[in-house]
């Protein structure tokens, strides 16, 4: 990844977009370090591939359901993403779990949008999940794709409180406020070189406010 130019991002999807949309939105700006090259889906029905086209953005879809093996469907999409020459890969709300072979060929230059606080709640359901422990904090992640699920090395987090008449609907509304605003963070701080993953940790210079805190229930 040579300085000066803006890394070419390739966003996936399965669904809506609404994260890939903030990216997009993000890239607009000059002084973005990143561009978005290209929007791969493995689903043809998924929304986000027609906001993708209408802002003029290469979109392809590589549907899983016709491999044999996941092997088979991510030697595609590794092709793919060659062909963009993507130098970055943005999972934004992707749904398919990536073998070691794959993710180890884009290890540090692979990010994800996950809608927990991660370590808590990997996986599926998590604002389900994060109600029934009766947590009063919750928020989302984004982090470096590893072989390990939703365990890489973290990025940037978001916390927003929980209500008491939450549902798990009002509950993702308010998290996903939240990912639209630290995903392109991520991918900015990624691409302009401030962070990187190195032995497995994420490394490098940020700041943030130690005055800040989400504190759920209110104290006054
Ligand atoms: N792959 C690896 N290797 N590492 C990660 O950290 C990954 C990953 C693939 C996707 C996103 C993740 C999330 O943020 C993600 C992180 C899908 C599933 C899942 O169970 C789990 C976690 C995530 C995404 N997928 C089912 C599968 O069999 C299919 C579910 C469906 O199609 O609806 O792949 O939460
Ligand atoms: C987002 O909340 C994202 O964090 C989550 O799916 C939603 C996708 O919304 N991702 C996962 O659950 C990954 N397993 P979007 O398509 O509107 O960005």
């Amino acid at each position: 990844m040579t300085e000066g130019r803006r890394k070419r991002v390739c966003v996936l999807i399965s669904g809506r977009g609404s994260n890939m949309e903030a990216l997009i939105a993000a890239a607009r700006r000059p002084e973005c370090p990143y561009e978005i090259v290209g929007v791969i889906s493995n689903r043809p029905d998924a929304g986000g591939l027609e906001t993708a086209a209408r802002e003029g953005i290469a979109t392809t879809v590589i549907d899983h359901r016709k491999f044999d093996s996941r092997e088979a469907f991510e030697e595609v999409l590794h092709e793919t993403l060659l062909v963009f020459a993507a130098d970055l890969v943005a999972c934004a709300g992707f749904m398919r779990i990536m073998t070691a072979g794959f993710t180890s060929r884009w290890e540090g230059r692979m990010l994800n949008i996950h809608p927990s606080l991660l370590p808590l709640y990997r996986g599926l359901h998590t604002h389900q999940r994060a109600l029934e422990d009766g947590v009063r904090i919750h928020g989302c992640t984004v982090h470096f794709v590893t072989a390990d699920l939703d365990g890489g090395p973290i990025i940037i987090q978001a916390a927003v409180p929980v209500l008491p008449d939450d549902t798990p609907d009002t509950l993702a509304t308010r998290v996903l406020r939240q990912e639209h605003r630290i995903f392109p963070r991520a991918l900015e701080l990624v691409a302009s070189g401030r962070i990187r993953l190195e032995n497995g940790r994420t490394v490098g210079t940020w700041t943030a406010d130690p005055e800040i805190a989400v504190v759920s229930p209110s104290l006054d």
